[in-house]
């Protein structure tokens, strides 16, 4: 199957899944659950939870046992974007191309809908155990697992950096500190999670967190990359020419040819970390020329 279809069957499967989990905005107090789900089906890519299918699958694992899993991910990823967008943060007015939460349903509201999917998160982690069918020791590895990457150790903590580095110069240490925790900590937890629950062996997962460390580093110079360009765009500027006044990004630190050249080597990298396992990592394989070649 086709890379893309493979991304929207399974982009379906989790859509599917998060409007069982999410509580019906008929449910008393409407407001919140109506503003959680006005982020969770913003139109997300659905990258991290379909990380964690791919990755079940491609220890042979089966989707079922790890699809609670996947939509954790999600909602903890909305969370953190949710909360990034207020006006204490980012205080952004657009995300995913439709006005952010706290423009809807005010400051108090996305403050507590960041809250209320971050709950919910963990609750259908532990709610892993009431199927009987995965074992209660990988549950809470992953329930372990998923909390660590959400932390001060990793989203918060690369978030925080990020907030104490703003109109800094940064260096290289520090701009890999703010992305591999604000991007990668959810690209490793996603690959663990899907593997750990589906019975991975320490080499495998070993393999599993190279690919998605490289592939979050790649996602993360393309993004960088992808601003730059956008941003000149709209200034009618030649792409590529305004590196210098940037705030701290990788094509910022080492110009446009540069990032490309080092996005293209972490992708290389996240493709070799896969070269033993067999054909049921092709959706892994395909995510990185994905990543690399994107638009948005
Ligand atoms: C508030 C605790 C807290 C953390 C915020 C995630 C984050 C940290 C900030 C968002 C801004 C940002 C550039 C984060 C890096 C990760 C990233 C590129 C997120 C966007 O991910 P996509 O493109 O989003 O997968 P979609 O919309 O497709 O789900």
């Amino acid at each position: 199957m086709a890379f893309k279809e493979e991304l929207a069957g399974y982009a379906a499967m989790v859509d599917k899944a998060l409007d069982e989990y999410l509580p019906s905005a008929s449910n008393y107090p409407s407001l919140i659950h109506e503003a959680m789900r006005y982020s969770v089906f913003a139109g997300g890519k659905r990258l991290r939870p379909a990380l964690v299918l791919a990755s079940a699958r491609a220890v042979g694992g089966g989707y079922q046992f790890v699809l609670p899993a996947a939509c954790a991910i999600e909602l903890l990823h909305t969370y953190s974007l949710v909360h990034d967008d207020l006006p204490a943060m980012d205080n952004d007015d657009l995300r995913r191309g439709r006005p952010t939460s706290h423009k809807i349903y005010g400051e108090a509201m996305a403050v507590l809908v960041g809250d209320a999917l971050l709950t919910l998160a963990f609750e259908i982690l532990a709610g892993l155990s009431r199927s009987g069918s995965v074992d209660t020791g990988r549950i809470l590895r992953v329930i372990h697992e998923v909390a660590v990457a959400a932390g001060t150790m990793g989203l918060i903590g690369g978030q925080v950096v990020d907030i104490l580095s703003s109109d800094k110069l940064i260096d290289r240490q520090v701009l890999d500190y703010i992305h591999s925790r604000k991007t990668g900590a959810l690209y490793k937890a996603s690959v663990r999670a899907g593997a750990m629950l589906s019975g991975a062996t320490p080499e495998q997962l070993d393999k599993l967190t190279l690919y998605a460390e490289n592939l979050g580093l790649a996602f993360q110079i393309v993004d960088d990359i992808l601003d730059i360009e956008g941003d000149e765009q709209k200034l009618g500027k030649p792409v590529g020419s305004d590196t210098k006044n940037q705030k701290a990004t990788y094509p910022a630190l080492y110009g446009l040819a540069a990032a490309k050249d080092m996005a293209r080597q972490a992708a290389e990298h996240a493709t070799g970390a896969l070269a033993s396992f067999g054909a049921e990592a092709g959706f892994l394989r395909g995510l990185v020329g994905f990543v690399l070649n994107r638009e948005n």
